[in-house]
């Protein structure tokens, strides 16, 4: 291909773009095609991110802050005293926050890709809990990381809230769980935040907000693929379209083109139909029967699980 040797001198590629690179060019080859929902979150994605938890439509954040409030003294009566609380992916602190402020942990653990976000979110919890011994681990928590040696003789207690498990698809979440099983060890909890199945126009809202900051949310991932990977996809050509898939309990998400046109990137093209789609992301939403079989089917024993009074969302409690 002619244009390949002038874009791979011109993008000199670190090992997690050549992963996004092979990862894009995988899937805009599939039909239908997709984009995992991981690449969203560069620094401009995660910060429309923190503004869709913010919107009046948007129920999942607060509401489940509101659980973690409420139902505080019942999670910390199944957290033993001096455990180590280990976080898959580290986002806002606000909701971990809430946990160390209700229980007695002896060590935080969070567990992020990126580094630098990691060294930041340590050092706000560091000087506001003096008394916390905080190890963060730079990994992608979706494969095998070691914990840390310090926290060896602990109980450890996982946590994973935001309803991040629903953006797997149910044999990565059923991986997942299982994997943080092997990790956390014999005896351990995991506290997690899972979205349910509700009204269907209240999720079709919370992803079609009226200010259209998911839209902008959505198409940020094409803009990435411009900027990191030299695509020239034309932003005003994709339109945002998220729908309740009700067989398969998920919300998706779309980028659909609105010609036909061919978009270039990394000396290939990529032609699409008027009105084809890219799948962005998938948001499983379950019913608390439905998480608690997946939570036993990864090896746990559910515990216990709280709503809202208007049972928008839920946290479970597991046992390993
Ligand atoms: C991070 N994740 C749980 C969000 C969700 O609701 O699935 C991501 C999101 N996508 C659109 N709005 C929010």
């Amino acid at each position: 291909n002619v244009h390949a040797p002038a874009l791979a001198k011109a993008h000199r590629f670190d090992e997690q773009t050549s992963a996004f690179a092979d990862d894009v060019i995988d899937g805009l080859a599939q039909h239908p095609k997709r984009l995992s929902p991981k690449y969203f979150y560069d620094a401009t994605g995660s910060e429309l991110f923190e503004q869709i938890t913010l919107l009046p439509e948007y129920y999942p954040t607060r509401t489940e802050l509101s659980i973690l409030r409420d139902r505080g003294s019942a999670i910390s009566a199944i957290i033993p005293k001096g455990a180590a609380l280990v976080e898959f992916g580290a986002g806002a602190t606000t909701k971990v926050r809430l946990l160390l402020q209700q229980c007695a942990f002896g060590a935080y653990v969070p567990v992020d890709i990126s580094g630098d976000f990691l060294k930041a979110q340590a050092d706000a919890l560091r000087k506001d809990f003096p008394s916390l011994d905080v190890y963060p681990v730079a990994a992608d928590f979706t494969a095998p990381f070691a914990l840390p040696e310090q926290i060896a003789g602990m109980p450890k207690v996982g946590f994973f809230p935001g309803s991040t498990l629903g953006n797997f698809e149910p044999h990565e979440a059923c991986a997942f769980l299982r994997s943080a099983r092997d990790i956390l060890g014999e005896r351990a909890r995991m506290v997690i935040g899972v979205d349910l199945e509700k009204d269907e126009r209240a999720l079709y809202h919370a992803y079609n907000d009226s200010a259209g900051i998911t839209a902008r949310f959505n198409l940020n991932v094409l803009h990435r693929i411009n900027r990191e990977l030299g695509g020239n996809f034309d932003l005003s050509a994709f339109i945002h379209r998220a729908i309740y898939n009700r067989d398969r309990h998920r919300i998706e998400m779309h980028l659909i083109s609105r010609k036909s046109q061919t978009v270039r990137m990394l000396g290939r093209s990529f032609s699409f139909r008027a009105g084809e789609s890219i799948h962005t992301e998938s948001s499983y939403k379950y019913s608390l029967e439905r998480f608690a079989a997946l939570a036993r089917g990864s090896g746990w024993v559910p515990r216990e699980s709280w709503m809202d009074p208007a049972g928008m969302f839920s946290v479970h409690a597991l046992v390993a």
